[in-house]
């Protein structure tokens, strides 16, 4: 008995490695997200992308309530079980005309988990559309070998490294757009990418990634929060969750863990 999908979903994520839309919220509390991370880059002054990375959701108890979303769990539960930690978030914003991109890439190879079973959950706080730079995907891919990453450092792609993948038909990738409330999942090991806003609007998006519990770290302890279910693994030790706004604990959880990424100390196989 499935939670928010279907049957038949579960089966088509299976083989082709992602879902879309599903409804989280309206496209006014949407909008109150938008609003949080517009504030918060006003409190830095600076781009949301450069610090709200792989554990952005310790900057506010707002995030962390929507990552505990029942719509969101619920269908993350569909795919991975009861039992489910997360293990990360970070925020893609592209700004209105931005010619920043995100090259093809497989999160598996950077997230140093094993075995590859992470989902994620990419909620959109605006519209996302063909013409502002949805998702997209390589339907199957995660079925695939793994392609080979260049690290190419490119100025105006949004990833980290610039990491990208080696020898993919682009002619394959399929867009998932979403509308501001709704979200697309996609398989850890699914090739992605994203293309520049050619809109005089932002698009922003936050992704959430969650992992089932027995999903081990292959690079030593790190941290992770239970979202739902039970941990009897104990391979995670436990977040310092935001209690306010900004909260210097958790900033600095988040500073490490960004921190490390980005210079390279995190990369599994
Ligand atoms: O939002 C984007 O454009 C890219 C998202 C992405 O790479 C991810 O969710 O892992």
């Amino acid at each position: 008995m499935t939670k928010h999908l279907t049957t038949a979903q579960v089966e088509h994520f299976k083989e082709q490695g992602y879902a879309f839309p599903f409804r989280a919220m309206s496209t006014e509390k949407a909008a109150e997200y938008r609003a949080r991370i517009e504030a918060y880059e006003a409190h830095v002054g600076a781009d949301a992308n450069l610090s709200l990375k792989i554990k952005a959701h310790l900057a506010s108890p707002a995030f962390v309530e929507l990552a505990r979303h029942p719509r969101i769990l619920d269908a993350v539960e569909d795919l991975i079980g009861p039992d489910i930690l997360l293990f990360g978030a970070s925020v893609f914003a592209k700004n209105a005309n931005d010619p920043r991109y995100v090259s093809w890439h497989q999160d598996s190879t950077y997230f140093g988990l094993s075995p590859h079973e992470e989902v994620t959950v990419w909620v959109g706080f605006t519209d996302a559309t063909s013409e502002n730079g949805c998702l997209r995907i390589l339907p199957g891919s995660h079925l695939e070998p793994s392609y080979q990453h260049e690290e190419t450092f490119a100025r105006e792609n949004m990833l980290a490294k610039g990491q990208s993948l080696i020898g993919v038909d682009d002619s394959r990738g399929l867009e998932m757009p979403v509308s501001a409330g709704e979200f697309s999942i996609h398989h850890e090991r699914t090739a992605h990418s994203s293309r520049s806003n050619r809109t005089d609007d932002r698009r922003i998006g936050f992704a959430f990634f969650y992992i089932p519990t027995h999903v081990s770290s292959t690079i030593g302890r790190r941290r992770a929060t239970l979202v739902r279910g039970e941990d009897r693994y104990g391979h995670w030790d436990e977040e310092a969750l935001p209690t306010c706004d900004y909260d210097p604990a958790s900033m600095a959880q988040l500073h490490q863990a960004w921190g490390q990424y980005r210079d390279g100390e995190v990369k599994g196989g």
